[in-house]
């Protein structure tokens, strides 16, 4: 077997009266995981006042296994993460690295499982509450069951994702190739503290990484005390609603959909402005005096206009957002492809001449019959439109 390298991230913050237990405990395990995989532990520690540090310090210099990284000040769960695997894959070589909470809340006898699934090829290992085998404390409060129990099921609902039943667990084994793909993305933004657990989930998790779950006790800390602030709610509900509303926005179908909705305010508001303009009146006046425009009025002509605003919105936009990856920016393409355009607009108004007035002639001029083939013409024209506009306006470049 491939000899391969873990490392147990444990980050602390006044942690003194369990840092000290724990590593022994960890240690005692390492004995049972087989010998290629070679097992270290790296605590990083905020300066805690308590003198956690300290305490770890003196271990380091008894166990070469054991490693101290301190961070000059309290900076959050996801700082010290971002640090601690930074020097777990980079200096300490690691090939995996585990996410581990000091307070006994995390079994450690579960490490060789997750050990096993990574090696059976999982890419990401969660320790999860929520799988038949895992356990919140009974004695959480009602509050904290429902927030963690709601707060996976909302996360779940608005990510779309049922793949994964705990989002929230603070156990969890990350190989490599996660890190190196996820790790750039942590940088930039800002996670606030916990907020970052499921940035680095959700960011894996959409990049294809394979994930499975470990089952465990979740076991309540019964010293030190929990860092876990109200403010942590407000974040995720913040950070999971944001990055969905940039997922849908990315979407192609969902930009041309709203590029779609403002056409159709547009050509609304064009109706109502128009109609009450005097040079339109007049224009429809002028061309009801041809003999082949008589049946032109006010109504009529305003509509036009409207949509003709419309169309040049959904052109604009769709060039510039919808399809900005093929954008069209030389007048020689825009003209020809703007009368396509047009005409493929068109088309849809006569897809809905067409399928209202057969569809209505079947089930007859009630107002829930006339809506029902209004809806479903508008549909299908849209889906017409969006195929024309991908597959002709905007091809794919060659
Ligand atoms: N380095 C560092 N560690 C932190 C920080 N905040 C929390 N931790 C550590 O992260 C781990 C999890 O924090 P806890 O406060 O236990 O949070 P929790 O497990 O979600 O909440 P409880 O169940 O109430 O304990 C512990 O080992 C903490 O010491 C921080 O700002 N910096
Ligand atoms: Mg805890």
């Amino acid at each position: 077997m491939k000899n391969i390298r873990a490392v147990v991230i444990i980050p602390t913050y006044n942690e003194k009266e369990n840092i000290g237990r724990l590593i022994p405990c960890l240690l005692e395990v390492f004995l049972k995981i087989p010998a290629h995989i070679e097992m270290h532990i790296l605590v990083v520690d905020d300066s805690s006042p308590d003198g956690t540090g300290h305490v770890v310090r003196d271990i380091t210099k008894k166990n070469t296994h054991v490693h101290l990284l301190t961070n000059a000040k309290k900076g959050g769960l996801g700082v010290a993460y971002l640090i601690g695997m930074k020097e777990a894959f980079g200096d300490l070589k690691a090939d995996i690295i585990f996410e581990f909470d000091a307070d006994f809340s995390h079994d450690p006898e579960k490490i060789p499982l997750f050990l096993q699934k990574i090696e059976e090829g999982y890419d990401f290992v969660l320790g999860s509450r929520y799988i038949s085998g895992g356990s919140i404390p009974r004695n959480w409060g009602f509050h904290r069951k429902f927030l963690s129990i709601f707060g996976n099921l909302f996360i779940n609902l608005v990510l779309t994702t049922f793949v994964i039943r705990d989002w929230t667990t603070g156990y969890r084994a990350i190989t490599k190739k996660v890190y190196e793909a996820v790790y750039p993305e942590m940088t930039g933004e800002r996670f606030s503290g916990y907020t970052w657990q499921i940035g680095f989930l959700h960011k894996a998790v959409r990049k294809g990484f394979s994930v499975a779950e470990v089952p465990f006790h979740f076991i309540d800390r019964t010293m030190g005390h929990s860092k876990l602030g109200a403010e942590y709610i407000k974040n995720t509900l913040f950070y999971i609603i944001k990055v969905r509303v940039q997922e849908l926005l990315a979407m192609r179908v969902v930009r041309f959909g709203f590029v779609g909705l403002l056409g159709f305010v547009i050509n609304t508001i064009g109706l109502f402005v128009f109609s009450r303009l005097t040079v339109v009146q007049n224009a429809a006046l002028w061309m009801q005096s041809m003999a082949y425009l008589k049946f032109v009025n006010v109504s009529g002509l305003a509509s036009a206009l409207g949509a003709e605003c419309a169309i040049v919105s959904n052109f604009t936009w769709n060039n510039l957002w919808t399809f900005s990856d093929r954008k069209m920016t030389s007048v020689g393409q825009i003209i020809p492809k703007f009368i396509q355009f047009n005409l493929s607009s068109f088309g849809a108004v006569f897809i809905q001449l067409f399928v209202v007035s057969l569809g209505t002639g079947f089930t007859g001029q009630a107002t829930l019959s006339r809506m029902f083939w209004l809806v479903f013409a508008t549909g299908l024209g849209m889906v017409v439109n969006y195929l024309i506009y991908s597959t002709f306006i905007w091809k794919t470049k060659k």
